[in-house]
């Protein structure tokens, strides 16, 4: 047979790694091995994705070594030409994909984006005020009385967000992160009996507790938002809408979220990161309408430092990647995959939040399930090579850390080609290993939630089963790095 002529993306990460290998070997041996342990692994972490080689090659480069504080054409450093270029390309295709009259492409990642979008609501609904009624233009012309009074209404303000065990995020106004310290925040949850959002609840909550802002978005609902509802509910109470779309951006890109499911014509402003089922380099992104334009580019310096080139390069390569027609066919594979997933753990009498799923992610109840806690589920999942992560369902009875939940969500596995027979083959394979593995103890003989176990020969046929099934799927098939 004659030898296959080595692919260009072959070239360029073996020599990428040749160069760092004669620096530092360890790190090349990472970087060898971790594309070794993805191709091997069952991935089903809903938050995560396998970038393309042109995406992960615009990363590594000089950009790296460029400040750019600022925005295009207005920077506080000099010799930013290119960096324009690349930031300006990553915005025109981001509100083009998305509709958007604004796009900021700085954030480095998901929080920085809600940080930004914070802040410009802040600066907008507080700061503008206050600057006006002193009859001055910008904060350090503030007396000092003036300035003490902005910065108690800035730590004065209300945000109503999902709760965390209905899916919500950390960075949705939670104390352990810093938009809890910022905001005094009220959650809305979930139906108890549908697990969907009731959006009359909602309501009623909004006009009592009046906050300024309203975060719809989560991590972990496997439903639809309905955003029509609630920018209306926002537009009642006088609160600005705001959107975290960091996991579902694909789906709004690859137009399988449209109408009153699309954020982008409902909400004031709209966060993402980059790299989830959006399939871009780690990073945020804010977009907005014209009302909040000028606020948005403060981004940095107001919370941000200086921005990565480098990424913003890899963002405009992945957002026109995102900008082709395969892209809509990938989205709507993911929710194929996402369902197809379900019934097959439905079928084999798992019980899923909300019964079911309506985009890229499932929510596992473990506990009513398989009498497992989130924990000793992904443990045992784990060991039977297949990845995912456990997460709290609403009322969690084990709390937030040990949790009753196992999330999955199916991106990564779309990317690799696997389609709704293996989804339920793999839910096949889940359902054993969670059949399989009991709960564990201490050390001490007592019962423990950490704990589990699970047949060795169990989870080897079914991490053998995973890895065969890859096999017919293989990741980066361009990529020979041997
Ligand atoms: N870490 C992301 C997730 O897994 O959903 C959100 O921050």
């Amino acid at each position: 047979m004659p030898e296959q002529p080595l692919s260009t993306e072959s070239a360029a990460f073996r020599a990428a790694l040749d160069v760092i290998r004669a620096v530092e070997p360890r790190v090349a041996d990472a970087i060898g091995q971790e594309i070794a342990d993805q191709r091997e692994m069952l991935k089903l972490i809903a938050s995560e994705n396998y970038a393309s080689p042109a995406t992960l090659l615009a990363m590594g480069n000089w950009f790296s070594d460029k400040y750019a504080e600022g925005t295009v054409g207005r920077r506080f450093y000099a010799g930013c030409r290119n960096v324009d270029t690349v930031e300006s390309l990553a915005a025109e295709h981001a509100k083009e994909l998305f509709g958007a009259r604004h796009a900021y492409v700085q954030p480095h990642s998901g929080i920085d984006a809600n940080l930004v979008a914070f802040w410009a609501v802040l600066a907008q609904r507080v700061e503008a005020p206050a600057l006006e009624k002193a009859g001055v233009r910008q904060v350090n012309d503030l007396s000092e009385e003036d300035w003490a009074e902005l910065r108690r209404a800035f730590g004065n303000q209300r945000m109503l967000g999902m709760s965390l065990d209905a899916g919500g995020h950390l960075t949705h106004g939670f104390r352990p992160n810093i938009s809890g310290k910022m905001f005094d925040q009220r959650s809305y949850g979930t139906d108890p009996v549908t697990g969907l959002i009731d959006y009359e609840a909602l309501r009623a909550s909004a006009r009592e507790f009046r906050p300024l802002i309203i975060v719809a978005g989560y991590s972990a609902y496997p439903r639809l938002v309905n955003f029509r509802i609630m920018r209306e509910i926002a537009d009642e109470v006088g609160a600005t809408l705001m959107v975290d779309m960091a996991h579902f951006a694909g789906l709004v890109a690859g137009k399988v979220l449209t109408g009153d499911f699309d954020p982008i014509p409902h909400a004031q402003i709209v966060t993402t990161t980059t790299h989830k089922s959006l399939r871009g380099p780690r990073g945020g992104m804010v977009l907005c309408d014209d009302s909040l334009k000028d606020q948005v580019d403060r981004g940095c310096p107001m919370v941000l430092g200086g921005p990565l080139p480098h990424v913003m390069a890899a963002k405009a390569v992945a957002l026109a990647e995102a900008r082709q027609e395969s892209f809509r066919d990938y989205a709507r594979r993911i929710v194929d995959n996402s369902r197809a997933l379900a019934e097959g753990l439905v079928r084999r009498g798992a019980t899923l939040v909300t019964g079911g799923t309506d985009n890229h992610l499932n929510l596992i109840d473990v506990a009513s399930s398989y009498g497992l806690t989130g924990r000793q589920a992904e443990a045992a999942l784990l060991e039977s090579g297949i990845v995912t992560n456990r997460n709290a369902i609403p009322a969690d009875p084990n709390g937030a850390w040990y949790t009753s939940g196992i999330r999955i969500g199916t991106p990564a596995l779309t990317t690799r080609g696997l389609g709704v027979a293996e989804m339920d083959e793999i839910a096949g394979l889940i359902d054993r290993v969670l059949t399989e593995a009991v709960p564990g103890t201490t050390g001490k003989g007592t019962p423990s939630k950490a704990q589990h176990a699970l047949d060795l020969k169990v989870a080897d046929e079914v991490a053998r089963r995973a890895s065969d099934l890859l096999t017919g799927f293989p990741l980066y098939p361009e990529i020979d790095l041997s």
